[in-house]
């Protein structure tokens, strides 16, 4: 990484609080004897913001004087939260904030919570692109991202009645002083009409789309300082517009309704973020938002490689463009029209620079979260796009045909689904359309190999590769874990912040019990801050020195909180029947948001919200069991909750959690993981070590073979005693009135499709095996402390420059 430059003199305090004050004064017009707490935060942003441009504008300048590879990270979702920390803490801020703050008698780490989290993404996959963002800026990538501006990021969730209701989300409320509108950033976006065949004399014939229907994307742009403030990369959130032409044409002829109803249905495209994580929104509006975002980009990427360069032939020298998942896949068609219809390239010469300029990054295997989208509504929005689909399509099928593929394996790898009323396969266009394709992690990699993609990796076998995610230290260990940051620092010196595999020193002092102390000391502290918040929003009191065990994430069967949750019923009716035993105390944690469509997963909220309210108030269980279900979960809870976790529970069905991101936040600070042989705890077992993480159940090919026989639940519930008691309680209306829960019951006694009674039985006795760690105390920090020692490789900065190396072929700074 770069090294830090010689500190200017104006980053003292006195000099912030002078720039913090003339923004309060001249952007906000208060003085500080009238300012309130949000006019404080407003201040603070605009004098960050002010030094972020100088180190902005510096970046730009170099890549364009460099002419280095640029690389274009497209992603429907950028789940960013809060940014001020994260602006302070690269810039090396922190502490010349405090300072400047407190003459005004202004406490930074209160003012910091009223910013609002840009929630532009629903979890996993959002919050990744979000860490690269981070990570590209901090290793010297010249990224870009690009997405959309929801006017309403992802829901806000409240539990009434112990059930999930969804509020609006209003994030721009008070504006965004992150931003930039770059009116002058603006194109045209089409929708419907027309493919005509233009035919001029001395010109071979081609083909121009006529939409019917003509929307504008305007472009905001954030910046993203990287550590240390060594470059400032751009994200660029397109937001829609209604065309202005067509606005004044209707109010000249006086239709003046019909043109705000224009106005308002041009708008509407980036008004909402869809909330489905898992299973297909497969409505038109989606459709439209992907080809909304994916057009800008590329007219974008296409506008600013012709103004450097001159010439389209040199495209992939100059950019590389990532597919995050299949939401921008139709890139790969509108790539196609731009260069063929709109810049007059053959066929073959625009499908070689396609391939070469993208690649795309595969998130799931959940056959209902793969995407597809009717035939017959991609003709209608986007004609021409769907005959170049057709045209990609009759090419990939002479290629498998030359290569002696068979009939079935060339349906399979088709981009059209021929079986359940003709859709277009968007993960296959993707696949064609790019030249390396990529898991996230080594298992996700293997099992893409041998299932959805199986009939295309033959085909292909070099494009396949795997890329294990990361997440940023930057946010994930210093941000959010300031005091261990410090411990580290004190420890082993600071230079694991520039170098995050330096934190490895921390391993010998593992056995140190001096160091170990103080290790469960910042543990400690940071579990009576998280109990501080469960009592002040929920009303439940805990006790910080119980074990934390936590499981935080999007609600879905194949997360298994419902095994969880069971096992939490299971121990709750153990203790009462058997107070002899040494049962260790324990505060179960969750939180995490449904998809509002998802029955299911909204049961299972309502259930861990039953079975709370109800142990809670046993007077019997009272010091030993808690449980606790905090709503609304976002990334700024997240950070509150991964530094005060013992526990970390990442239980899903092996094979279909494609890595988790979680798991790394929680290992990297000091929790163990309780988890299964899936996505990347794969690889977490290898570098942390089996002494060091709980695996237990089932691999993914025991789940493969167990579905295959289609076994089911009954006999292990009839065979399993805890188990059946832990079921007849939910059942019998212990929780809440009989027969709530059936549904989600009886799906166990009969197919078990996530395995949760399959599992049961392993996941309860190495949950008792951790009561007996966690009544050593000495064993529970030894492992504790080699969790975050050994997490390093699990830094988004090694994604990155994996990425950059063996994909993108772009520059990093080191
Ligand atoms: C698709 C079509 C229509 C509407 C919505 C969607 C949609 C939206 C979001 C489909 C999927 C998502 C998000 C998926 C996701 O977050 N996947 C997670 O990605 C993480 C980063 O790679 C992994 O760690 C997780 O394992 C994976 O579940």
């Amino acid at each position: 990484m770069a090294a830090p430059k010689p500190a200017p003199r104006r980053n003292d305090s006195a000099a912030l609080a002078k720039e913090i004050a003339e923004k309060l004064t001249y952007a906000i017009g208060k003085d500080p004897a009238t300012a309130r707490r949000h006019d404080w935060l407003e201040a603070t942003t605009l004098a960050v913001r002010d030094r972020i441009v100088d180190h902005w504008l510096a970046s730009n300048a170099r890549n364009n004087a460099s002419g280095a590879k640029r690389v274009c990270y497209l992603s429907m979702e950028f789940l960013i939260g809060r940014l001020l920390r994260d602006a302070i803490n690269n810039l090396g801020l922190s502490e010349a904030i405090r300072d400047a703050l407190s003459a005004y008698d202004v406490e930074i780490d209160l003012i910091e919570l009223l910013e609002p989290d840009a929630a532009l993404g629903n979890g996993g996959l959002g919050r990744l692109a979000a860490c690269f963002m981070e990570s590209m800026a901090s290793t010297g990538v010249p990224g870009f991202g690009y997405g959309i501006r929801y006017v309403h990021g992802f829901f806000r969730q409240e539990v009434v009645d112990g059930q999930q209701v969804e509020l609006p989300e209003t994030w721009l409320e008070h504006g965004n002083p992150w931003e930039f509108e770059r009116r002058e950033r603006a194109f045209e976006i089409g929708f419907g009409g027309k493919v005509t065949m233009i035919e001029e004399a001395g010109k071979p014939p081609r083909q121009v789309w006529r939409p019917a229907e003509r929307i504008l994307a305007v472009a905001y742009d954030t910046p993203i300082v990287g550590w240390r403030g060594a470059r400032v990369n751009t994200l660029r959130l397109w937001s829609a517009r209604a065309l202005d032409p067509i606005l004044l044409d209707a109010f000249n002829s006086g239709d003046h309704i019909g043109a705000l109803l224009e106005a308002n249905r041009a708008q509407s495209i980036t008004q909402v973020l869809y909330p489905a994580d898992s299973h297909l929104a497969g409505q038109e509006l989606r459709l439209r938002q992907e080809f909304f975002f994916s057009s800008a980009s590329l007219q974008d990427i296409i506008r600013h490689h012709l103004k450097r360069h001159g010439d389209l032939t040199t495209l992939p020298d100059k950019v590389a463009i990532q597919l995050n998942d299949t939401h921008p896949a139709v890139s790969v068609a509108e790539m196609m029209r731009l260069l063929i219809d709109v810049h007059a390239m053959g066929w073959d010469q625009a499908w070689d620079i396609t391939k070469k300029v993208f690649s795309y990054t595969n998130h799931t295997l959940l056959p209902e979260a793969l995407e597809t989208w009717p035939v017959n509504l991609f003709e209608r929005l986007l004609p021409r796009q769907m005959q170049i689909i057709y045209a990609i399509n009759a090419q990939i099928i002479r290629e498998a045909t030359q290569s002696g593929l068979d009939g079935g394996k060339i349906a399979a790898i088709s981009l059209i689904d021929e079986g359940s009323g003709r859709r277009v396969r968007m993960g296959q266009l993707a696949f064609v359309g790019s030249h390396a394709i990529n898991g996230v992690s080594a298992l996700h990699t293997e099992l893409m190999k041998k299932t959805v993609f199986h009939n295309l990796h033959e085909l292909y076998p070099e494009r396949i590769q795997n890329k294990t995610n990361g997440v940023t230290p930057r946010r994930w260990i210093m941000e959010c874990n300031p005091d261990l940051t410090a411990l580290v620092t004190e420890a082993i010196g600071p230079g694991f912040k520039d170098d995050i595999t330096k934190i490895k020193g921390l391993d010998a002092l593992a056995t140190d019990a001096g160091f170990r102390d103080k290790f469960m000391a910042v543990k400690l502290r940071n579990k009576q801050r998280l109990a501080k918040t469960i009592e002040e929003r929920l009303a439940i009191s805990v006790d910080p020195h119980a074990m934390f065990d936590v499981q935080v994430k999007r609600i879905h069967e194949y997360k298994r909180q419902f095994l969880n949750i069971i096992e939490a019923v299971a121990l709750y009716d153990q203790i009462r029947s058997h107070p002899e035993i040494a049962w260790q105390p324990r505060v179960k944690i969750f939180a995490g948001k449904a998809a509002p469509s998802y029955a299911n997963a909204k049961q299972i909220i309502h259930l861990a919200n039953d079975v709370a309210r109800v142990i809670n108030a046993d007077p019997s269980v009272q010091n030993l069991l808690k449980v606790v279900f905090l709503p609304n979960y976002n990334v700024s809870l997240a950070e509150q909750i991964m530094p005060a976790a013992d526990l970390s529970e990442q239980i899903s069905t092996a094979g279909l959690e494609a890595s988790g991101t979680g798991n790394m936040k929680f290992a990297m600070n000091g929790a163990l993981t309780i988890g299964t042989l899936d996505g990347a705890n794969v690889e977490m077992l290898e570098h942390i070590g089996e002494d060091n993480i709980f695996i237990f159940g089932l691999t993914a090919e025991q789940v493969a073979a167990r579905r295959a026989n289609g076994q089911g639940g009954r006999e292990i519930i009839e065979n399993s005693p805890i188990l059946k008691g832990a079921l007849d309680s939910i059942s019998h209306g212990v929780f809440s009135e009989p027969g709530r829960y059936s549904n989600l019951i009886d799906n166990l006694y009969g197919n078990d499709w996530w395995m949760i009674a399959a599992d049961f039985e392993a996941y309860w006795q190495t949950q008792r095996r951790l009561d007996t760690v966690w009544q050593d105390p000495t064993a529970w920090g030894t492992k504790a402390v080699h969790n975050t020692a050994r997490m390093a490789w699990f830094s988004s900065d090694r994604s990155i420059r994996e990425y950059a190396k063996d994909i993108w072929s772009a520059p990093t700074g080191a």
